[in-house]
């Protein structure tokens, strides 16, 4: 069903525990946890705890959720001290996506480029 932890998902068992994180936030809906292979000094990765493939996904299903990760992805780069950061959702395999739970990268704490690569 849609949202439910979906069997295999790396994300889903990280959300469960079952997998270890660096969590920096935790709310109702969402988890927040240092990506394990940082492209920048800050690299955080949010996440809903239900179970959607893409960030679109999860907007159509669920916005407020939706809304909860990009607050959530703001409160990060605050705590941070970011000045300046970039909020990334890779959408599929030709953009770079690579885990299938919908996830927003937290950038910043360097100077980054435009356009992306
Ligand atoms: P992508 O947008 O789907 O490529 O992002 C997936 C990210 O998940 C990527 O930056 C990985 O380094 C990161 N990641 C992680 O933080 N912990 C893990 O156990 C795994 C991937 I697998």
């Amino acid at each position: 069903m849609a949202g439910e932890p979906q069997d295999g998902c790396l994300f889903c068992k990280i959300v469960e525990g079952h997998v270890p994180a660096t969590i920096v936030r935790e709310t109702e809906t969402t988890v927040a946890f240092r990506d394990i292979n940082p492209q920048a000094p800050t690299h955080v990765l949010v996440i809903p705890k239900a179970h959607y493939p893409t960030a679109a996904e999860l907007a159509a299903a669920e916005p407020t959720i939706a809304a909860d990760l990009l607050r959530e992805a703001q409160t990060v780069a605050d705590e941070d001290k970011l000045e300046s950061y970039r909020i990334v959702f890779n959408t599929g395999p030709g953009a770079g996506q690579t885990v299938f739970h919908a996830h927003a990268h937290v950038l910043g704490g360097r100077g980054l480029q435009w356009p992306p690569g």
